[in-house]
């Protein structure tokens, strides 16, 4: 059946690849992007499906309520997937406020306008971090989607509290609902803010790359082509009301991830440089994906050896995408946010 699906976020880093598999996958869909194009939006993520018939791409801000109803009153859309937030916890260190107003408010405008008007079903993109942190010295404990929220940066904090309103809005009013929670997704199109496209992009440059503290901190990575089929299969076949936690089963130190990207690049060790560590950093994420893969029968592609290389490979050939952003204003948030570190 064809289905008239809005991303928002979809100039961001996994909502585009989301638009790439989701316009190539279903051309009898029309996938329309919303994105307020913020620092981390860039339409030249979604210039290879620019021109395809069954995509569309409309600039606009999820918390601003009169645009958002008079687009789903234009629209109808049949379903909502949001991927649309800010989404780096050290900017929200420097300045919390965003984040609550993009991840918490804008959720709500967007619920309140999908109740409004019929929306089949709204699909809120959530994190592993709401769960909070697992110690290093217990590998047998894992996140569950019963495993109690508790967050630890505002970042988190605010995706929390936007999947209890997304839970309550299911609860009270009956919205069609479904939540999913990921790991650390990486890949093309990643934001070079973010760890491995950081590393990989400051190690071409032959810079210096920061470590947070001992680098000891465990992350468990999901390629995003990975995190792409499991909210195709949600969305198609997830029951209503539902969290699914989607993760990579592939732990490693942040440390172990540096060092991976080093040795891929053939450059030297030294390019570490240990600087002071994240307030509140989380020392390990690790999901079990037991229900997503026994209900809804979703398996990984990807492994961490072959995604890294993968992402590697890409970020080599696409330079251009990623030294636009790095050439822009993005310099002047690394020099505040790491200072002489490094
Ligand atoms: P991103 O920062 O790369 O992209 C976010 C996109 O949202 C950008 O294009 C930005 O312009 C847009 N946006 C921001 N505020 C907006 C607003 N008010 N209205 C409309 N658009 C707005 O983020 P990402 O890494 O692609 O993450 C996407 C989603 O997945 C987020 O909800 C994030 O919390 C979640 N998530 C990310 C990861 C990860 O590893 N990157 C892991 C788990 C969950
Ligand atoms: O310069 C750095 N040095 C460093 O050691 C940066 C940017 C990060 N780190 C560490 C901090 C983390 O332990 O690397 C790890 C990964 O950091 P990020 O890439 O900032 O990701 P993280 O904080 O784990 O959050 C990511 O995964 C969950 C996404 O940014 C979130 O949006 C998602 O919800």
């Amino acid at each position: 059946m064809k289905q008239k699906i809005l991303v928002t976020g979809g100039a961001g880093f996994i909502g585009g690849n989301f638009i790439h598999y989701m316009v190539n996958k279903y051309p009898d869909y029309f996938i329309i992007n919303l994105d307020a194009l913020t620092y981390a939006g860039n339409l030249g993520t979604c210039e290879a499906v620019e021109e395809k018939s069954n995509y569309k791409f409309i600039k606009g801000d999820i918390t601003n309520r009169e645009f958002i109803f008079d687009l789903f009153e234009r629209e109808a859309f049949d379903m909502v997937v949001n991927f649309a937030a800010e989404s780096h916890v050290d900017r929200s260190v420097a300045d919390p406020e965003i984040f609550i107003k993009t991840n918490v408010l804008g959720t709500q405008v967007l619920m309140d306008a999908s109740r409004t008007f019929g929306v089949k079903r709204y699909h809120q993109v959530s994190t592993d971090e709401v769960y909070g942190d697992l110690p290093l010295n217990r590998p047998d404990l894992l996140f569950k989607e019963d495993t109690p929220l508790h967050t630890s940066s505002p970042y988190s904090a605010s995706k929390a509290s936007a999947d209890l309103l997304v839970l309550a809005y299911h609860r009270t009013f009956g919205l069609p609902i479904t939540i999913s929670r990921c790991s650390n997704n990486y890949g093309p199109y990643h934001f070079p803010e973010k760890l491995i496209p950081l590393m990989i992009s400051r190690a071409l440059n032959d810079e210096a790359l920061p470590v947070y503290g001992n680098g000891e901190n465990v992350r468990d990575w999901l390629h995003v082509y990975d995190h792409c089929t499991a909210i195709d299969l949600i969305l198609h076949k997830g029951r209503i009301g539902e969290v699914y936690n989607i993760g990579g089963n592939n732990e490693r130190t942040n440390l172990e991830v540096v060092q991976t990207i080093l040795k891929a690049l053939n450059k030297p060790e030294s390019l570490i440089t240990y600087v002071k560590d994240r307030p509140g950093h989380d020392l390990r994420y690790a999901i079990d994906s037991t229900k997503l893969k026994t209900e809804l029968g979703w398996e990984p592609t990807y492994n961490f050896e072959t995604g890294i290389k993968q992402t590697i490979e890409w970020y080599l050939e696409n330079k251009k995408w990623w030294e636009n952003i790095i050439s822009g204003d993005y310099k002047n948030y690394f020099k505040e946010q790491y200072g002489d570190q490094s």
